[in-house]
């Protein structure tokens, strides 16, 4: 992909930072605080827990649906009356940039959770009076409720408004549900959002890469300043690098970008009739009056519609309203020059245009006005590669319909996982490869599993190999966009199987046994089972017996079934259940732990039983430079005890830092005696040296606690194991 990125994750201009960077509390100090209603896990969204939004979608008349967005798109409402008395525009906008945010460094962001009704995304200048958009469409959320969620909405309308003004679509598959608060996602570590003079994030010649897992040049941005790199329209090199390195962050290609920027830019207009200074706060700071919208001040605004958003001001073609070809006719015809919209924004404008290429004018369609072209839009015919794919879609539109209809659906949906989770009349047969395609299973008798257990526990494989093997193949899973996962066994397959973090010889060594015994099985079946098997030996070695729930029916994928390449960001840079770290990062490595376990779905007990139990079982990376032992704070290890807890919390152990510089590795040694006893991490001392983490460790270490502790271990284990089952959900 040509990417610069930075192969350590939160890499960035040295420093520490918490893991969320800068937050809403920080940006809106006084912002209404509700937290307090949600101690004890109280919930902030109002539905029943057990409420199933995707059933709830499948009831819609999902015709009934589109015809009453469609009929919204051109009743026009004098709030704010449509540009060309047609919203369409303004809607696809709004649904690019509610899938936008996605970012496949941890797969969070996108559209799946209509997250952007929230701050910090309400407020963000690229998303500049999108909540007129949303207000818009709220008669529709309301009329279809608690069945159609507003992100299914936001994408929806994106869909429809496309097809009303005669632009190709490929499918729509509902069910995303709801959030009713905001993400706790990171968003950057800057003090100012974009604005004339910030700067790129990415400077190569200073050694800068876009920090992981960001995909936005700035914050405040969806992906590029549309004016150029900090504001530079001259800086033609700098604008297709930062464009091509925010769009391969969202796992888009060049191909992708030019025709989703083009097809995107068929529509629509800028706003830039007035200078940007009469623009009031963004939502979440402005006026309670104002009933949560921002930015307006202009009176004008009322009555006539939108007058300022970016600055930049015009349309790309003259026919905003339709689909076709005129953006890349237009763009190729033409000289463009450099000129500056009323609010001051740099754009570009074709040099001597024919009448017939002029725009209507948005209120008034018998006037005319110049197009525009943004530097953004510039580098499609600036940047040697890009201009290559757009002189093919010029000369072919069918190429250029196929590209946007395909590019759209997968921006659209990139962040919902496997196709199973697609709901509705609309969901196209054709299975793409970004979906993670994973061809079905079939169910094995009780006897063969059976069986196979057996096998397993005669293998000569250890417990500790055996659950590493299933928490490599399991622990991928992103609860942010629902990919990775034990389903499919891609654990067998490039990248996974030579992640430093598997351990990759024994994890070969494990799968080939393992491949030579399952008999009828799945290898994807297999190896959760061999996990399930090892654990239950190692309950019943320190006198629980348990018996793990294992649900059978996962299928296997090929390299046929596999884009490889989309999988390297999955590649954890620090797994603290199994006590790795590749790379320490600005960010502390127990907040790594902490980062992991969410995207997992864990909750506090959930991920100190996990780490507990794995360090008691031997399941740690041979990584680390005390061999195979660090954080195994037990004599018989591979016994599934809850002596990590009580090794951890005894005040018969004093704690050394070993590594002075790092300040990762630590030694435990007799008060007494001075004898080592132990070799530690970060993530395994948190336990015991945070107050809340301390806390849940005790009653895990406190007489009576291992039967809780063996409880928590196995019922979080399970959920890890299954996480990605939303075939049988
Ligand atoms: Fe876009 C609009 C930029 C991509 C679609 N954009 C726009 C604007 C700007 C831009 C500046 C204006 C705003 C206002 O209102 O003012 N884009 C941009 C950039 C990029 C883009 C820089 C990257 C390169 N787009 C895109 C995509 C899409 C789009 C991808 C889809 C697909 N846009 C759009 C639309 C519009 C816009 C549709 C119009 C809106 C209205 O009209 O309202």
């Amino acid at each position: 992909t040509g990417s610069i990125s930075g192969g350590c994750p939160f890499h960035g201009d040295g420093g520490t930072r918490g893991l969320l960077g800068r937050t809403n509390r920080d940006w809106w100090p006084d912002q209404l605080e509700l937290g307090i209603l949600k101690e004890d896990g109280r919930r902030a969204d109002p539905h029943d827990p057990d409420f199933d939004y995707a059933e709830a979608f499948n009831t819609v008349d999902y015709n009934a649906l589109k015809a009453d967005i469609k009929a919204l798109m051109t009743d026009s409402q004098d709030w704010w009356p449509a540009d060309y008395g047609h919203y369409g525009p303004f809607f696809i906008r709004m649904a690019w940039h509610a899938a936008g945010t996605y970012r496949t460094g941890d797969g969070r962001g996108g559209a799946s959770s209509g997250q952007q009704r929230f701050a910090p995304l309400n407020s963000w200048p690229d998303n500049g009076n999108l909540d007129k958009a949303r207000r818009l469409l709220w008669p529709i959320k309301q009329k279809y409720g608690k069945n159609v969620s507003w992100a299914d909405l936001f994408v929806l309308t994106g869909n429809v408004a496309i097809e009303s003004m005669g632009g190709p679509v490929f499918g729509f598959g509902g069910g995303r549900a709801d959030v009713y608060e905001p993400e706790m996602v990171y968003w950057g570590t800057e003090e100012e959002w974009v604005d004339e003079g910030v700067e790129t994030r990415i400077l190569p010649d200073e050694g800068k890469a876009l920090e992981n897992p960001l995909a936005a040049i700035q914050m405040g941005l969806i992906y590029v300043n549309p004016e150029g790199p900090g504001g530079n329209p001259h800086d033609a090199e700098g604008m297709a690098r930062d464009m091509r390195e925010t769009f391969a962050r969202m796992a888009m290609n060049d191909e992708e970008t030019v025709a989703l920027t083009a097809g995107g830019h068929a529509f629509g207009k800028c706003h830039g009739a007035k200078p940007s200074e009469t623009f009031g706060k963004a939502p979440e700071g402005s006026n309670l009056h104002s009933m949560g919208f921002g930015w307006l001040t202009d009176p004008e605004e009322i009555g006539k519609g939108h007058i300022t958003t970016s600055g930049i001001e015009g349309a790309w073609t003259p026919n905003p309203t339709q689909w076709g070809g005129d953006y890349f006719r237009l763009l190729f015809k033409y000289d463009y020059e450099l000129t500056e919209s009323p609010a001051g924004a740099k754009q570009w404008t074709p040099v001597n245009p024919d009448p017939e290429d002029m725009a209507p004018d948005a209120r008034d369609p018998s006037k005319k006005v110049p197009t525009i072209m943004t530097t953004a839009d510039m580098a499609l015919k600036r940047d040697p590669e890009y201009r290559k794919i757009s002189e093919r879609f010029l000369n072919d539109q069918a190429a250029l319909d196929d590209a946007f209809a395909r590019a759209w659906f997968k921006l659209t949906h990139r962040d919902m996982g496997p196709k199973v989770r697609y709901m509705g009349p609309e969901v196209p047969e054709e299975d793409l490869i970004w979906q993670d395609p994973t061809p079905a299973g079939t169910q094995p008798s009780d006897s063969d599993v059976s069986s196979f257990k057996s096998k397993v526990l005669d293998s000569g494989l250890t417990v500790a190999e055996l659950v590493k093997a299933a928490w490599a193949s399991a622990s991928t899973y992103r609860n942010s966009d629902h990919r990775g996962g034990a389903n499919g066994a891609r654990v067998r397959l490039a990248p996974q199987k030579d992640w430093a973090v598997n351990d990759p010889e024994e994890l070969s060594k494990v799968l080939s046994k393992l491949d030579e015994i399952r008999g009828n099985l799945s290898m994807a079946d297999a190896i959760v089972l061999a996990g399930a098997a090892a654990i239950e030996k190692a309950a019943k070695d320190g006198g629980h017996s348990v018996s793990i729930d294992v649900t059978t029916g996962r299928g296997d994928a090929g390299e046929e079934h596999t884009d490889a390449e989309s999988f390297e960001p999955l590649e954890p840079f620090a797994d603290g259940f199994r006590n790795y770290l590749k790379t320490k990062s600005q960010v502390k490595t127990e907040e790594m732990l902490i980062d992991r376990a969410h995207l997992l779905g864990l909750s506090i007990p959930e991920m100190t039983a996990l780490v507990g139990g794995m360090r008691a079982l031997g399941a740690v990376s041979k990584h680390a430079r005390h061999g195979n032992a660090i954080g195994v704070l037990t004599d018989r290890p591979g016994v599934l005890s809850n002596d990590f807890f009580t090794n951890l919390l005894t005040m018969d152990t004093r704690w050394d830092v070993v590594d002075e510089s790092g300040d990762e590795e630590f030694v435990g040694k007799d008060r007494k005696t001075g004898e080592e006893k132990w070799h530690a991490t970060r993530t395994d001392l948190v336990f015991g040296s945070n107050s809340q983490l301390r806390a849940v460790a005790e009653v895990f270490a406190e007489n009576g606690g291992e039967a809780k502790f063996v409880e928590t271990f196995v019922s979080a284990w399970t959920k890890v194991m299954d996480a990605d089952r939303f075939d049988i959900r």
